[in-house]
């Protein structure tokens, strides 16, 4: 195939003789562009600048949607949490080496987290970078990717497009999900080809995440250990919530009659108030289950890996005395932490059909008692939860304020909830109920802070619904600058800050007396006054009644809307729930 390798910018006038005596040529811009709209990736998150300005221009006039951030990393983010809504790779478009390495970050978030996404950046001339000659942001950015991402890869040649992008296509989404680098140096855009044959090149995946079966005697596996529980539990996951099988997870909770634990993402999954939902009761049923069964869930850090204390392996039980099961698609994950006794490796869709069907209609709901232990402790921490969400403190604290945000969400239960922080991302969880699936975002798999604006601009643009982000004022502070985005593309995102002056919360004090402490912040700072420099709405609240009339306000006009929400400054504690995680608690 003819490769010429014109260095003219792209549209550059031709003249009209030229034009009629050649033949119809295709350049590299339009072939990445074609090679994502053949295969629905029709939404980019990118910052333009050299060299992918103009394909970010061209993507707009090709009739995709170009989200253009204000820094890498928070279009990163954004591109990694529409894989995990939509199931389809989020793409985002960053320059070389410093726009690169902003994006590496949600790369790296996206392949930890098990969310789709492809990272393309433009990159700097092989020859120059290769010989380190010190080309324009020289970089080797396909070596540097590549520890942190599930697949990656570089294309040289204009006719290798469609054979890139379907290839980036396929390991993001087959098998355990993940972050995929694509790495495209400037010259290759200019390339020009045949049109007939660069279009012939492109490459439409064909069932690009294919179902993967559990073998049968790995089903009967797990339904006999199942079966032989006293105490079973079913953990749901962030990997249950992605696989966008709710009925069937519903189904296999109400058939099996097991109470189930979901973590933060699958909250909603099945509603939160649904009468098998154990959150209430976590540090009750984790320790007291004998069967524990895994549904696209990691024992990770999350989970206690699995053992000690949380799961009662304590002085009266021994370690490896609980059982598991474990649904996941990647085979290497079951044993990472603790024996699993029934792994069962496939897509959560067809393992869950897998066991409905094996159980059948005469399934024996768990012993009576177990049932009424779980419900007992549940409704012993809903009334005591109850009890504190009731008063009415002055100042307002995390309680009081997410008690009106717990209302909201229960009257909007189509809204999206984007939630980060240390306490106001742990207090969110436990007090604001999600009733349906897919609808609570957050810190994920690292706890990183950062992800809230760009996940709110995804949030937005994937779904359509109206967003609501709980934010601490810390957490807040790392994509902040992204308001400026929400209000340009007039998107129905309403902010609140939970401001209580700091990091954890605002009293510490520099013991020399010199500076601040290292986790307070400006007194009395006015996060409302941010949005409203680029005409969006700014609210301050300091009761849980204005705070409501604000946040109501907000989704009854849709109106991009920032609510500074101060909260008691002493509110907050070290850490939030993991302060057991910091060296100096591990060291008492
Ligand atoms: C939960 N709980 C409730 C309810 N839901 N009580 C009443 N009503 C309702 N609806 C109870 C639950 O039983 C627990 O009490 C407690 O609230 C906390 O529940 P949670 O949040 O499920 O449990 P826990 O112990 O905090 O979970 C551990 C964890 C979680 C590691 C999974 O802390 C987590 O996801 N942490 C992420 C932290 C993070 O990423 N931080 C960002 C970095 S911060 P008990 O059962 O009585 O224990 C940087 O500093
Ligand atoms: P959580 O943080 O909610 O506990 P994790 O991110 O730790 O969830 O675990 C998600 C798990 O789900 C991963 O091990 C991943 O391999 C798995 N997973 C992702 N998608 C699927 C799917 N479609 N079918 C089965 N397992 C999946």
């Amino acid at each position: 195939m003819a490769v010429t390798t014109e260095h003219r910018p792209a549209g550059a006038a031709v003249s009209a003789q030229a034009a009629a005596a050649a033949p119809e040529s295709i350049d590299g811009f339009q072939l990445v562009i074609d090679a994502l709209a053949l295969n629905g990736l029709d939404t980019l998150y990118s910052l333009p600048g050299i060299p992918i300005t103009d394909l970010t221009r061209r993507a707009q006039a090709s009739g995709l949607r170009v989200l253009a951030f204000r820094h890498e990393q928070n279009a990163g983010y954004a591109a990694s949490i529409a894989g995990f809504l939509t199931g389809r790779p989020g793409v985002c478009i960053t320059v070389s080496a410093p726009g690169f390495l902003n994006g590496l970050n949600a790369l790296a978030h996206a392949t930890v987290n098990c969310f789709p996404m492809i990272l393309i950046s433009g990159s700097s001339e092989r020859e120059v970078v290769d010989l380190q000659q010190g080309d324009y942001e020289e970089m080797d950015q396909l070596a540097i990717a590549r520890p942190v991402a599930k697949a990656a890869y570089r294309v040289l040649h204009a006719e290798d497009i469609g054979v890139g992008i379907a290839r980036a296509i396929r390991a993001a989404v087959s098998g355990r999900p993940g972050g995929v680098y694509l790495d495209l140096p400037a010259k290759l855009f200019a390339q020009t080809i045949d049109a007939a044959a660069g279009r012939a090149s492109l490459i439409q995946v064909v069932d690009p995440a294919p179902r993967q079966m559990p073998a049968p005697e790995a089903v009967q596996r797990a339904l006999d250990l199942l079966k032989s529980a006293k105490k079973p539990l079913i953990i749901l996951g962030k990997g249950a919530a992605y696989a966008q099988v709710d009925s069937e997870i519903r189904a296999l909770v109400e058939t099996s009659g097991i109470p189930y634990l979901p973590m933060s993402m699958a909250k909603g999954l099945l509603p939160d108030t649904h009468e098998l939902c154990a959150a209430a009761a976590r540090s009750f049923v984790l320790p007291a289950a004998d069967v524990v069964m895994l549904v696209g869930a990691r024992l990770n850090w999350l989970l206690s890996h699995g053992k000690g204390k949380t799961w009662g392996a304590g002085a009266s039980k021994a370690w490896g005395a609980q059982k598991f099961i474990q649904i996941d698609i990647s085979p290497q994950e079951a044993d990472s932490n603790v024996r699993i006794d029934a792994p069962l490796v496939g897509d959560v869709g067809s393992c869950v059909t897998a066991l409905l069907a094996g159980m059948g209609s005469g399934w024996a709901k768990p012993p009576a008692q177990w049932l009424s232990a779980v419900h007992g402790k549940k409704s012993a921490n809903i009334a005591k939860m109850a009890e504190t969400l009731a008063k009415n403190p002055s100042p307002m604290n995390f309680h009081s304020a997410l008690a009106v945000v717990r209302d909201i969400v229960k009257a909007n239960p189509d809204a999206m909830l984007v939630n980060e922080g240390a306490n106001a991302l742990d207090f969110t969880r436990s007090i604001v109920d999600m009733h349906k699936p897919r609808k609570r975002i957050d810190v994920g798999t690292w706890g990183i802070m950062g992800i809230g604006m760009g996940y709110c601009i995804a949030a937005a643009v994937t779904t359509k619904q109206q967003v609501i982000a709980i934010e601490g004022d810390s957490a807040f502070g790392f994509s902040g600058m992204e308001v400026e985005t929400i209000c340009r593309y007039d998107l129905p995102v309403c902010i609140v800050v939970l401001n209580n002056n700091g990091v954890y919360k605002g009293t510490d004090l520099d013991p020399t007396g010199r500076d601040p402490a290292p986790t307070q912040f400006v007194k009395g700072a006015r996060y409302d006054k941010i949005i409203e420099a680029f005409g969006g709405v700014g609210a301050h609240v300091t009761t849980p009644a204005e705070l409501r009339a604000a946040m109501e306000a907000a989704l009854a006009s849709r109106k991009p809307t920032l609510i500074n929400a101060v909260i008691d400054e002493t509110a907050g504690t070290e850490s939030g729930r993991i302060t057991s995680l910091n060296p100096s608690a591990k060291k008492k």
